[in-house]
């Protein structure tokens, strides 16, 4: 193999997609690596291990963001890939985890040739990513690129009580790296698409032209607990009735807005939570994203208005706290071109798409030129145990990215 046919090693990839599958591995399939558990420090510790003995030189900063180095014949910034290994709690084998396994797979394929590029290749897992533990999602590239304060991100209270700066010591994931380092020459990140398009279309790539906005809210409703028997309905200060309504409303204004909006309301609690109590306690969030901002804030607009109608209506107190909110994020036109040419040349079918899902590339877009690179997720599934995609799209995946790399780096 010379460097005009350079090619990963696709079953050595997907050995390792196992193997790291197996750290969090739920019974029934799937994988729950929650940000900065003992199964993320398992999770660390295993691909730590593989970049030390690809020859990287591995840091982790002060928000425990991991960078394997490989040195080029020049210094300076390096041309860097990745993404992130913590998982949501129903997560699959490859959301995250192929973006920085196929990294290492083009590390040990360049390697095996004794290829060294001119500039210092990179590759880097960003702490939380899903924020589904801590929010906001995409935490540790965030606080990489400046775009959160360190002590405010270690301060962030998850939704089990503990704060991030308490799980990272617990984990003994935080290292000495000050943050923001190393400088980045470009960012290219491998993803699963983690949507239908590319399956619906018979693409096998994806070059990424941009990452919608994301907006999430968390409401807590406070009424009046009472008998759900004896309470007539026009005395009652429902805070359930007020949070599902909300729910709804914010369920059938995607529906109505159609276009690229979405509207998900995942969690969702009642106190007391009891048959016979009317509620006086309801904390849900609302996860509003759309590739326009102008329209994400009118459906932000919307659904505040709704609960604060509902509230008022209903005498009971509405509180809100945003637990992200980042705009849209274009990615760079010349890199988006790189990845659309590349994937042409390599013989594979491509198409230039948004991305429904938030990831570390948004943020990395803020200090360098930045791609993304995806391939198909078979059904559209993700966040769901039966995510997949095929290895023959894996492969391919990584023979782009392997090739945007080195082309990169010379
Ligand atoms: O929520 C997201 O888009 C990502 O999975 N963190
Ligand atoms: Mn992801
Ligand atoms: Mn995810």
């Amino acid at each position: 193999m010379t460097r005009e046919n350079l090619r990963i090693n696709g079953q050595r990839l997907i050995d390792r997609l196992k193997a790291l599958g197996e750290v969090g591995a739920l019974p029934g399939g799937g994988v729950c690596r929650l940000a900065l558990t003992d199964d993320d420090r398992a999770g660390r510790d295993l691909v730590t291990g593989w970049m030390r003995n690809l020859g990287l030189s591995v840091t982790t900063d002060a928000i425990g963001n991991v960078f394997g180095l490989r040195a080029g014949t020049e210094d300076g910034p390096p041309v860097m890939t990745g993404s992130h290994i913590d998982t949501v709690r129903t997560g699959g084998l490859y959301d995250g985890n192929l973006g920085v396994l196929a990294g290492l797979e083009v590390v040990e394929t360049l390697n095996d040739l004794g290829i060294t590029t001119r500039r210092p290749l990179c590759v880097a897992f960003f702490t939380n990513e899903e924020g589904a533990r801590f929010a906001p999602d995409m935490m540790g590239s965030l606080v990489y690129v400046g775009g959160m304060p360190l002590d405010e991100a270690l301060a962030v209270e998850g939704i089990d009580g503990t704060t991030v700066g308490d799980c990272l010591n617990a984990i003994d994931a935080a290292g000495p790296a000050s943050v923001g380092a190393p400088e980045v020459h470009a960012f290219v990140e491998l993803h699963i698409e983690q949507g239908p398009v590319l399956e619906e279309q018979g693409v096998t790539i994806g070059a990424v032209g941009m990452v919608q906005g994301i907006s999430w809210t968390e409401f807590t409703i406070t009424g009046t607990s009472n008998h759900a028997g004896t309470t007539p309905m026009r005395l009652r200060h429902d805070a359930g009735y007020v949070a599902m309504a909300t729910a709804t409303f914010a369920r059938d204004l995607a529906t109505r807005m159609g276009g690229h909006q979405v509207s998900t309301v995942g969690s969702f609690e009642l106190k007391p939570n009891l048959v016979n109590v009317v509620a006086n306690h309801a904390r849900f969030t609302v996860d509003l994203r759309n590739t326009d901002e102008a329209l994400l804030q009118q459906a932000e607009a919307e659904v505040m208005a709704v609960v604060t109608s509902l509230a008022a209506a209903e005498g009971v107190e509405v509180t809100h706290r945003s637990l992200a909110r980042f705009a849209p994020v274009a990615f760079h036109p010349g890199m988006v071109a790189k990845v659309e040419a590349t994937a042409k040349g390599l013989g594979h079918s491509v198409m230039r798409m948004p991305s429904g899902a938030g990831h570390d590339a948004q943020m990395l877009a803020r200090v360098c030129p930045t791609a993304m690179v995806f391939v198909p997720s078979v059904h559209g599934i993700s966040h769901n145990i039966h995510e997949h995609t095929a290895p023959a799209d894996l492969e391919a995946g990584a023979n782009v990215l392997l090739r945007v790399l080195v082309d990169l780096a010379e």
